[in-house]
Parts: structure tokens; sequence; C-alpha cells
């Protein structure tokens, strides 16, 4: 009986385990870097490719990092976005690396208020998507949380290993 008790302790602890990484895993915000790897925020990139490979969630936050003599980062906007104009912006940031956290779902427009840098193509367009049903291993391959699919497994197998020594012991 007391040998039953601990498997089934075991048992136990091996679910909360298992529960605790799932939960982690759902938890996990990402730091997205504008333009990287290939390029920062700079002229040579293409942004809409670049949001292309990517799917940004509520806690999420992109970086701009730029050299601030050379550009800098407006928050503007639709019909700012659309027009290249920063007349009426939501928020400037000129530090040459800002953090912007993504906090709500909905829609970010950013541009470069430095004269002929939006028309040249820097501005970028960030939607931010609900996290809650496409939280699978689709959407975390594009977070910076790779590897815990694979630590989950290693974690499933614990479990099992755990179901095995409750039935046998
Ligand atoms: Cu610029």
């Amino acid at each position: 009986m007391v040998m039953m008790m601990r498997a089934l302790t075991a048992v136990a602890m091996a679910v909360a385990v298992v529960v605790a990484a799932v939960l982690m895993e759902a938890a996990a915000a990402a730091t997205y870097t504008v333009g990287a790897p290939d390029g920062l925020w700079d002229l040579q990139t293409d942004y809409a490719e670049w949001v292309k490979t990517k799917t940004f969630h509520p806690g999420d936050r992109i970086t701009f990092t730029y050299s601030p003599e050379l550009h800098d980062v407006v928050e503007v906007t639709e019909a700012g976005y659309d027009a290249c104009s920063s007349a009426n912006n939501i928020s400037a940031f000129r530090t040459g690396n800002d953090v912007v956290p993504l906090a709500a779902v909905g829609t970010r427009y950013f541009l470069c208020g430095f004269t002929g840098h939006c028309g040249n193509g820097m501005k970028i367009r960030v939607d931010v998507v609900d996290g809650g049903a496409a939280s699978g291993p689709a959407a975390s391959s594009s977070s910076t949380t790779a590897a815990s699919p694979a630590a989950a497994a290693g974690l499933g197998s614990g479990l099992l290993v755990a179901v095995l020594a409750a039935t046998f012991w």
C-alpha cells in the first residue's frame, strides 16, 4: 500500500510538471528585433516580407535598432501610415534602441519620420492577434521558445515511465 501511494505521488508530480510546462509555454512572450536577422530598422529591409514570417501576440515586444542620426521611429494611425505622414503621430521614439510593447490585440503602424524614408519603404504594419487558439506548436515555432516542445516531449516520457511504474509496483 505504501508503494502504491508512492507511485501515485510520482504520477501526480509528473502531471504537475507537465501542466506547469504547458502553462509556461502559453505565457512565453517573444521579443523581435525589427528587420533582423537580415536587416535592422533601415532603408534596406523589406518590412512587409519581414512581418510575414512572424505572428505577434499580446505581451510580445518589438525592438527598433538603428542609428538615431539616420532614423527615428514614429507610431502613427492607419491614415498616417498610408500617407507617410507623422503629422498626427501617436508617439515617437529616438533612442536607437526602442522597445515597443505590443500590449493588446490590434494593428500598430510605425514609420521613419526622416524626409523621404517612409516613401522609400521605411514603414511597418504589425498585426497583433489573440494567442488563445493559435498557441500550439505551430505558433511557438516563430517565437524564441523553439526548444520547449522537445522539453515537453521529454516530460511526457517521464510521465509515461511514472504511469508504468505505478502499474507494476
Ligand atoms: Cu529613416
